[in-house]
């Protein structure tokens, strides 16, 4: 069995098959990892969304923004009341990916395997752990699989809805400020049972917030560690604004553990720090798709984007 992962696929299902083709990818031997973004802004998400589907076990896409974005339009269309403000709703999105499904009849089988998917990967034996973002420059790697475990939970239960209500702010930035005010660090039992007026509820949401943002949104972090979503200059530029890209300031990820992370098409697939490897070659953006082997992450195969 061979390990593959590969880079943010944005719904460039030619270039993701035509990778696979030539690596001769055996869908019933091996495991194709992604970075999570498998769709948005790009040309055949309904196709991306069905080969990994039917690679079942054989696959498996972490959570991007992109992602969790048509996960919360889904979840805002399905509680309007009627059938026209339904549709007002799906006409009037920037992206196709929620009228595409919908049209589909077993939308609600992509929905749940969309729903299911986890926030990171980690491949214990080789000590590496993917996630779309990286790896939140206050936390270890293990911290990104609690953390990473407990938004999958909520995902996953009846509270999804009241969640994805909420999911998308850019506060709180900083986890050492969310341990002050939440020493105990539970867990989401309270999310699951309802009860979300309470203040421990209230930190949770906070930590799921959080969470969210450090494994999918995050590119920057200021010198206290706390993040930043408004930047859209590149590493350089934005040293001037005292910031610093996440795995700068990175200091969770022990010497024998690697990260492996996507979502900032800008790097180019490079990433300065020798255990941490971006894999985002900006395919959507008429870059390439990139994927590495997990046996040996300095191969790389590449498809030019069609
Ligand atoms: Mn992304």
């Amino acid at each position: 069995m061979r390990t593959f992962c590969v880079g943010d696929v944005h719904g460039c299902y030619d270039e993701l098959k035509a990778l696979l083709d030539s690596v001769a990818f055996d869908p019933n031997e091996d495991l194709l990892l992604a970075t999570g973004d498998i769709i948005g802004r790009g040309p055949r998400p309904l196709e991306t969304i069905r080969l990994f589907m039917s690679l079942g076990k054989h696959a498996v896409a972490v959570q991007g923004n992109h992602d969790l974005s048509l996960l919360r339009n889904y979840s805002i269309w399905r509680n309007l009341r009627d059938a026209s403000s339904r549709d007002k709703f799906v006409a009037g999105l920037k992206s196709r990916e929620l009228g595409i499904i919908l049209a589909q009849d077993d939308r609600e089988e992509i929905f749940t395997y969309l729903r299911s998917n986890p926030m990171c990967y980690s491949d214990p034996a080789r000590r590496i752990l993917l996630t779309h973002a990286g790896l939140s420059p206050e936390w270890t790697v293990s911290d990104a699989l609690i953390r990473g475990a407990e938004v999958e939970r909520v995902l996953r239960s009846d509270r999804f809805d009241w969640f994805m209500s909420n999911m998308f702010a850019d506060k709180p930035d900083s986890w050492s400020k969310i341990l002050k005010a939440d020493a105990r660090l539970r867990r989401t039992d309270r999310l699951l049972k309802k009860d979300t007026a309470s203040k421990s509820a209230t930190l949770e949401l906070k930590r799921l917030i959080y969470s969210v943002n450090a494994l999918t949104r995050m590119r920057f972090c200021r010198e206290d560690l706390s993040l930043e979503f408004l930047c859209k200059d590149g590493p350089e530029a934005a040293r001037s604004q005292g910031l610093y890209p996440w795995y700068e300031k990175c200091t969770g990820i022990a010497g024998d553990e690697t990260v492996i992370f996507g979502h900032w098409a800008a790097l180019q697939g490079q990433c300065p720090r020798k255990n941490i490897i971006a894999l985002d070659t900006g395919c959507v953006w008429k870059g390439s798709l990139t994927m590495t082997n997990l046996d040996n992450l300095r191969i790389r195969h590449t498809v030019a984007a069609g």
